[in-house]
Parts: structure tokens; C-alpha cells; sequence
């Protein structure tokens, strides 16, 4: 169910896509498409570098698997689906895009954010040069350009290749012992029908990321029964959700520019306050705590960001932390049993060391008669039964089983694309013993193609638009300067790709995020490789370093004429 992606070709857009191309043959029935670039994705990368190439005369096309833009927020149609990054950082830094729109809450949810696509596409025309409903299935490069099929559109023929693919395509549905002898409805949360009617239904959540978290907040609300199966509790921050007026956002807007720009000279993307540079041991306990207050006062990803230096590197300042935070939540739950779930006394896992959630009233929630908490580390899951889930304390029955359970997140995209290097070396193959990127942006024998929101880069530790606009203009750049030297193919060269993973891999090492299984660490899918798959040193030092590399091609093989 869940890990397949519907592919449901709207041949009318096709059409109107293809009478309008310029198609250089036609292979076994397939149309075959020249351009100069190719993107993938129609999500804020997508969008982005669609936009950059066209404006600079490139012939560019993207392709792009759902029926419209919006990326991760075109699939997570799910109860309560809701960013964690405050507006308007949430948004591209393209001004006539910003100069029209305005958002109405804080944190918008995705219907918003689906509109904001359309809005964009309205600003920009960008639908008019992509394909929807398009996956690529298989790329090689013959020496000279890329060929990329699809499944059910056209192959394409393009010097270069750029891939917004996203983090969280690939979902995952761990192997649950007769999950398919459930008859009721199963879903993955990322295809959450639109019009799912919940009340009076008994619907299960497993997962309790922050996809789960916001599933059962939402749900508890409703006319039906929730239970909640955890594993590992969440850690989460105050939303601290507000209505935004227009007044505000179009004074604020004459500062646009320099908060976009300011977002990408941070360590995360978020213009905050910088972290403090002080030790929790440098301060008092009384200072500690006054500061902890401030920051969770401030709602959002604050607490996290702006808190002391030695927050994930070390265990006694990170159980200090973790002490605040169990009693700022326990405080707002009323029934102690679900208050051990949630927030236990002992610390379940090293605070920020993996995604944390924002929640508005969870807690508050959760305490509700309509929604029960099954601890799944005293009563693990045993196997799916026709009417619902078994576990070693009985069987509990439902209507509906929701599966909050994740993605193959980073790499999974990237490997279902059928990519192979230029010996035809599948990419599977050559990432076996772990990924292998140079700057996160390119991989060694496979010319011409580029990456953004990708492995080894600082991805999903960052807010989304600032590392995935840096990363095209880089591309962008990278392109224009071959162009200009008269370089024919670039790529990574090996011994620069093992030197980037281990940088990554020895800084990791310094923290306590290796002892944390996270999809961070590919530690969520069982068989993937255990490692450190986000560059942690942050985005400003991931910007001198990409810079730095491409004003001397440093750790570039470069191919002339
Ligand atoms: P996450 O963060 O990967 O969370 C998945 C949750 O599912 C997590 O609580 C897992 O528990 C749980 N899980 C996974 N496998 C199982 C099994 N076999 N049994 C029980 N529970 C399981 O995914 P989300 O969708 O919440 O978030 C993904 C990102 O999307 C998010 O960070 C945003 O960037 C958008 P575990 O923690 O492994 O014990």
C-alpha cells in the first residue's frame, strides 16, 4: 500500500506538455526530449531551480511524481500536517513570490502551504516547463549527457542533471508480522486520503515522530477513539501558534531581503539569536533556569537553536536539559500512567539527537478519555490481526490504522532513481558501504549531476528554503563557471568524497548523536548503513566550505572538450 507512490498520468497535461516541446525522436514509442538541464522535483528545490535556469536562458524542464508542486506537502495530506518553521522563513526569497502573498498563521498548515505553491506558480508560470505525474526510473550518462526514462512520460536527454528529490519520498512501513491480514484501512501518513471521515471510528497512530505527534493532537479532537502506539516518546518544543496579520507582514516585508540573507549566515537557516557560546556549568542554577524559561517561552525550534554550546556533546549538561523539559510537560498531563509514556522519569534518549516535534497542546490532549497510550517497549506489537493490532497484553480492534512510521529519509529518493555511474555502476553499489557525496552536492562518477536537500549536506538540521536555495545558486554557479572555462563535465573525485565523509563522520563522533538510533543516522531502516547521513557543523560553515570549493574546484575532476 503505503510504499508504492500512485502513478496516475493525466494524459491531457502530458499532451499539452509535449505539443509544445521540441521532441528529437522517438525510441520504442517513447518520446525522447533534448534540453541543457533536467531537474527532479517539484517541491522548494524544484521550484527554485526551475525558476534560477529559466531566467537565465537555460532550457530546463523538471519532472516531478505528484500531480502538482509542493513536494513533501503535495503527499502529507494527514490530520494536523503543520511546518515547524516559523513564516515567513518558510518561504522563498523570490520577491515578486513574497511580495504577493501573505500567510496566515505562524506555523501554516499544508493546505496553506499548497496554496503558497499554487500562488508561486501563478507568480512564475513554472507548471508550463514541467511534467506531473512523471517518475524517473532509470539515468545513465553516456559520456557526453544524461538519458532519463521515465515511467510513464518521455525520456530526456540533458548535459545536466540536478535532483530536488526531496528527504522524505520513500515511505516506510516496517515489516509488521500479517499486517496484510488487516481488513480495515491502512495508510501510511503520507497518503492520508483528503476526505477520510474519522468519527466514531477506532483509529491506531503507530509512530510518534513528529508526524505522530501531530496525527494523534489533531485526532483527539475529533469524535473518535485514538490510541497512540510509542515506542520511543517524542521530545517536542511550544508551537506557540498565532494568527498573523496582514499589517505586520507588510511591514516586516521592507526586511525581507536581509532576513532571508541573514537565515543562511546561521548554523540552522533560522535567524535566531545565536547559540550561547557559554557551558551550562559556566552559569548558576538559577541562571540555568531563568534562561531555559526565556527560550521556551519563544516557542519554536528557540529552545533547541539559541541554548548552550554543550547541549548534544554532553550527557550531564543534555540530562539537565532533558530535567527542564520532562517537567514542563508532566506539569500539563494530569493521568500519571500516560505521563510515564511521554515523558518518562528516566531519560528514554539523548535530548536533541534526533527530530523533535512542535506541538500546540499535545500534552493536554493526549490526557483525554478518547485517546489511549500503548507503551510499546512494555507491550510490543506481536503481529496485524484482520480486525487490529496484536499485542502481548491482548488484541485491540480498529477501523483505521494509520502508519506515522516514516521514510527511507535522504538516501531513499536518491536510490529508487535507478542512477548508475558512468560504467554503469549502479548508485546502490557504489553507496554500499555508506554514502559517499562531495559537499553533499555531487558524487564521484556521476558527471554533471548535482543534489540539493541531500545526504552529507545540512538538510534536515537546517529550516528547508535558506540550505535549498544555497545549494541551487551553487549548482546554478557551478554551471555558469563551466560554461565559462570551457569545462564539458565536472564531478567529485573519490578521494575528496572519502575525505567529506569522514570529516562528517570524525565530527559526529564528538557528539551524542551516534548513540542515538535516528533516520539522521539511518538507523530507522533496518539494512541501511549506520551513519551520520547530515553534515552537523552547520549551514554558515557548510556555506564557507562549498564556497571555498568552487572558487578553486577543489576536490572537482574536471573533463575539457
Ligand atoms: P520519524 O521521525 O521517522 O518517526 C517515525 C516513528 O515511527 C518513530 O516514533 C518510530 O519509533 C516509529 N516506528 C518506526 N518503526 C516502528 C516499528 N516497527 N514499531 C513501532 N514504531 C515504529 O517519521 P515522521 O514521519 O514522524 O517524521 C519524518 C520527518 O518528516 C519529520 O522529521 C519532518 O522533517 C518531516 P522510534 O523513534 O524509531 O522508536
Amino acid at each position: 500500500m503505503a510504499q508504492a507512490v500512485a502513478v496516475t498520468v493525466q494524459p491531457e497535461s502530458l499532451r499539452h506538455s509535449l505539443d509544445t516541446e521540441k521532441i528529437n525522436s522517438v525510441v520504442n514509442g517513447k518520446p525522447i526530449i533534448s534540453l541543457d538541464v533536467l531537474i527532479v522535483g517539484g517541491g522548494y528545490g524544484g521550484v527554485y531551480a526551475l525558476h534560477r535556469f529559466r531566467k537565465l536562458g537555460f532550457k530546463v524542464k523538471a519532472v516531478e511524481a505528484g500531480s502538482f508542486f509542493g513536494g513533501t506537502w503535495h503527499w502529507n495530506r494527514y490530520p494536523g500536517a503543520r511546518v515547524d518553521s516559523e513564516s515567513p522563513l518558510y518561504s522563498l526569497s523570490i520577491p515578486e513570490v513574497y511580495q504577493s502573498w501573505t500567510w496566515s498563521v505562524r506555523f501554516p498548515d499544508h493546505r496553506e502551504i499548497r496554496r503558497y505553491f499554487r500562488h508561486v506558480d501563478d507568480v512564475l508560470g513554472l507548471s508550463r516547463d514541467t511534467y506531473f505525474d512523471t517518475i524517473v526510473v532509470k539515468a545513465r550518462w553516456d559520456g557526453d549527457m544524461w538519458t532519463v526514462e521515465t515511467l510513464a512520460g518521455p525520456t530526456f536527454r540533458c548535459k545536466y542533471f540536478v535532483s530536488a528529490s526531496g528527504s522524505s519520498y520513500k515511505r516506510y512501513t516496517p515489516k509488521f508480522n500479517n499486517i496484510t491480514a488487516y481488513k480495515g484501512l491502512l495508510v501510511h501518513s503520507a497518503s492520508f486520503p483528503d476526505a477520510l471521515d474519522v468519527r466514531g471510528k477506532r483509529v491506531a497512530v503507530v509512530g510518534n515522530g513528529s508526524t505522530g505527534v501531530q496525527i494523534v493532537q489533531d485526532l483527539a479532537k475529533e469524535d473518535c477513539q485514538v490510541t497512540s502506539f510509542i515506542r520511543t516518546p517524542a521530545i517536542t518544543f511550544p508551537l506557540k501558534q498565532r494568527k498573523l496579520t496582514i499589517e505586520e507582514q507588510e511591514d516586516q516585508k521592507n526586511f525581507y531581503d536581509h532576513l532571508f540573507k541573514v537565515a543562511k549566515t546561521t548554523p540552522a537557516g533560522f535567524p535566531y539569536n545565536l547559540p550561547l557560546t557559554q557551558s551550562i556549568w559556566d552559569v548558576s542554577e538559577e541562571r540555568r533556569e531563568a534562561l531555559f524559561e526565556y527560550l521556551w517561552s519563544r516557542g519554536g525550534f528557540v529552545f533547541h537553536l539559541s541554548n548552550f554550546r554543550d547541549l548534544v556533546t554532553d550527557e550531564k549538561a543534555n540530562a539537565l536539559v532533558y530535567d527542564f523539559w520532562r517537567r514542563k510537560v508532566r506539569e500539563r498531563i494530569k493521568d500519571p500512567v500516560k505521563a510515564d509514556i511521554v515523558a518518562p522519569q528516566k531519560q528514554a534518549v539523548f535530548f536533541g539527537t534526533k527530530r523533535s516535534a512542535l506541538e500546540q497542546d499535545y500534552f493536554e490532549m493526549i490526557d483525554r478519555p478518547n485517546v489511549q497510550l500503548v507503551n510499546l517497549k512494555e507491550t510490543p506489537i506481536l503481529q496485524f490481526h484482520e480486525k487490529g493490532i496484536e499485542t502481548t497484553k491482548g488484541l485491540h480492534e480498529f477501523d483505521i490504522v494509520i502508519l506515522a512510521t516514516g521514510f527511507d529519509a535522504l538516501t531513499g529518493s536518491l536510490l529508487d532513481m535507478g542512477l548508475s555511474d558512468r560504467h554503469g555502476i549502479p548508485l546502490s553499489q557504489i553507496w554500499k558501504e555508506g554514502v559517499l557525496t562531495h559537499l553533499g552536492l555531487m558524487i564521484p562518477g556521476l558527471p554533471n549531476f548535482f543534489m540539493s536537500y541531500s545526504p552529507q549536506a545540512p538538510t534536515s538540521l537546517s529550516n528547508g528554503p535558506p540550505i535549498i536555495e544555497y545549494q541551487i545558486d551553487w549548482i546554478v554557479q557551478a554551471i555558469t563557471k563551466m560554461q565559462v572555462e570551457g569545462i564539458n563535465a565536472v564531478e567529485g573525485t573519490m578521494k575528496a568524497a572519502r575525505q567529506w565523509r569522514e570529516d562528517l563522520q570524525a565530527a559526529n563522533e564528538k557528539t551524542l548523536l551516534p548513540r542515538t538510533n535516528s533516520w539522521w543516522m539511518g538507523a530507522n531502516i533496518p539494512g541501511k548503513v549506520r551513519e551520520q547521513l547530515i553534515y552537523i557543523q552547520g549551514l554558515d560553515q557548510y556555506i564557507r566550505e562549498c564556497d571555498e570549493a568552487l572558487k578553486t574546484w577543489g576536490g572537482f575532476e574536471l573533463h575539457k572538450g
